[in-house]
């Protein structure tokens, strides 16, 4: 083995076809996360919201009616932080939910930054 060979050796994949040295940084990113927010409306009964709030979203009640007021009060709330999948999950359960207790709810996700 010449000399260069050996220098090169284990820096071969730092290589490529490009003939530039560049360091491999290792691309581990974490997915991105989604917060999923509640809407405020002037005719969802509030016990219905406390209730999708504590199906939906594992909260005790308390917290459920904290969360319902905030977002009687503030116009929304973000009522938790999920993957895309398991976001896109809660936003369609509480749509039909909604829908089919013929309340118009609305609950929508959104990229966190
Ligand atoms: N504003 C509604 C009312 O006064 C209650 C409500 C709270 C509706 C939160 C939607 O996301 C909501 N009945």
């Amino acid at each position: 083995m010449r000399l260069d060979d050996f220098m090169m050796a284990d820096r071969s994949d730092e290589d490529g076809e490009t003939g530039l040295l560049t360091k491999a940084k290792p691309k581990t990113k974490r997915p991105p996360l989604y917060k999923v927010l509640l809407l405020n409306d002037d005719f969802t009964p509030m016990e219905f919201v406390v209730h999708v709030l504590e199906r939906f979203f594992g909260l005790n009640h308390a917290q459920a009616f904290e969360i319902m007021l905030t977002v009687h009060k503030k116009g929304l709330a973000v009522v938790g932080v999920f993957s895309h999948e398991i976001a896109e999950t809660k936003v369609a359960q509480v749509m039909d939910f909604a829908r089919r207790h013929q309340h118009p709810l609305q609950c929508t996700m959104e990229k966190e930054e």
